[in-house]
């Protein structure tokens, strides 16, 4: 064989020239000075960097976003790509992963994700780095009407060596193009301190998810996901009785009472350490070992929402208030808790971005499926399609839309039945603690109010 230089031994020789040079400065040395140990945590801030020359000198990222957003004009959400950190009970034995000891009080679960940055003034913005919520805020908006989610990216406090972009991707629209698609290999990306506007108008009316789509095994499983719904024309119309329907159904049959999204995802604990401890897991040997429901475990799932409404945010300051009692759930802000009056018809819009399939049950009550990944179970010629069921089982990346009649009160305080995960690893350790698991309170009639805001 000829020995020429290929390109697989150009980069051989490269790498060792590499090795070379890290051996004579010190690896440990370089690791040391130039990376990030949790216990010298430090987060960079703009002043840490050499002015640019085309820019003049440094300004603050909130002033850069300010400018450029006056010059884009309105949106309806704000999103920022960051790092934060969440809680999740140890219920489990899984040292030195979790819980996580570079965690702030009371927090001990790293992620990444999306911060809320609604409504936020100039001089605000800057403070919500390492300040992601999970799932990421939940939005709807009517079907054949523009929407506009502005994002920006704040980058990692955790790990400002990695200079990741950051995108939403709008799971499972149809005809999608790749401009809008957030897969940054054909598309465009938002890097650190850029503002890029996706503005959404959607036909069909339905249960979607979003995600950052840029290295998105792990911005994906770090937290980078939530989910979005497209509410159908046929609102505010009567049929039935109801008036909020999942689809343009024309006869009311997926008219509902209350509504409660509820998003699946998993988390493998080593690799998060490994994201707070610059360290890179090995994403062959995936191993959940928490499965949340609405960035919860049970029985914090059944505790008090900290907002629900995208657009006013509930604030302390700059910062997201905590649910009433859970100062450990400041960026967890989503109960799964389902409170309904006997009779009512309650929606469950349940979506998947764990990277496991898993089968919901609901011991007690029947549900009804009448909608699959924003697709009205309805055949060509107006047959019914839906299905009643006591389990869902869901992949990654789908969405059930779930009707079920709330039951007779059976005299219960209230009545208490349970929506859960049948796979034993998720139901921490048999014990329920720490399960992917919720309740559902059925009261007598007229005990609750009519909702008035979907998972209150
Ligand atoms: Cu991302």
């Amino acid at each position: 064989m000829k020995n020429k230089l290929t390109r697989r031994n150009f980069l051989k020789l490269s790498g060792s020239a590499l090795a070379a040079a890290a051996g004579s400065y010190g690896l440990t040395t370089l690791l040391h000075d130039k990376l990030l140990w949790p216990a010298e945590a430090k987060v960079a801030t703009l002043a840490d960097l050499p002015p640019a020359p085309f820019c003049g000198p440094p300004q603050s990222i909130d002033q850069l976003l300010v400018d450029i957003a006056q010059a884009a004009g309105n949106y309806d959400l704000f999103l920022a790509g960051t790092d934060g950190w969440i809680y999740i009970p140890p219920t489990q034995n899984l040292a030195p992963y979790h819980p996580d000891t570079a965690a702030p009080d009371p927090f001990n679960t790293y992620m990444f994700g999306f911060a809320n940055l609604t409504g936020l003034q100039s001089g605000e913005i800057e403070s919500q780095k390492m300040k992601v919520q999970h799932p990421a805020p939940m939005f709807w908006f009517p079907q054949d009407t523009e929407f506009t989610a502005r994002l920006t990216n704040l980058g990692l406090g955790m790990r400002p060596d990695l200079i990741d972009d950051h995108t939403i991707h709008f799971h499972g629209r149809r005809n999608a193009i790749p401009f809008f698609d957030g897969e940054p290999n054909t598309s465009i990306a938002v890097p650190i301190g850029r503002i890029f506007d996706y503005v959404f108008d959607i036909p069909m009316p339905g249960t979607y998810m979003y995600h950052c789509h840029v290295e998105e095994v792990e911005h994906v499983h770090l937290g980078m996901t939530g989910l979005v719904f497209v509410t159908p024309a046929q609102n505010g119309t009567n049929h039935n009785g109801f008036t909020k329907f999942v689809y343009n159904d024309g006869d009311g049959s997926t008219g509902y009472d209350r509504e409660f999204p509820m998003l699946l995802s998993d988390v493998w604990s080593e690799a998060h350490w490994d994201f707070s401890h610059v360290q890179l897991p090995e994403w062959s040997d995936y191993k959940p070992n928490y499965y949340l429901l609405n960035g919860r475990v049970y029985p914090d799932t059944l505790k008090p929402n900290g907002y629900v409404d995208f657009a006013h945010p509930n604030r302390t300051g700059t910062d997201l208030t905590p649910p009433s009692g859970s100062p450990e759930l400041q960026f967890q802000p989503y109960s799964s808790l389902v409170t309904c009056n006997e009779g009512e018809r309650v929606l469950i819009r349940l979506a998947n971005l764990g990277f496991l399939r898993q089968t919901m049950s609901m011991a007690g009550i029947k549900m009804r499926v009448v909608g699959k990944d924003a697709t009205l179970l309805k055949g060509r010629n107006g047959e019914d399609l839906s299905y009643f069921t006591d389990s869902i089982s869901i992949g990654p990346g789908e969405a059930f839309d779930i009707i079920f009649e709330a039951p007779s009160h059976q005299g219960g305080n209230p009545d208490k039945y349970l929506f859960y995960n049948r796979n034993s690893l998720a139901m921490g350790n048999g014990t329920g603690a720490g399960a992917q698991m919720t309740e559902v309170h059925v009261y007598p009639a007229g005990t609750l109010a009519p909702q008035t805001e979907p998972l209150t």
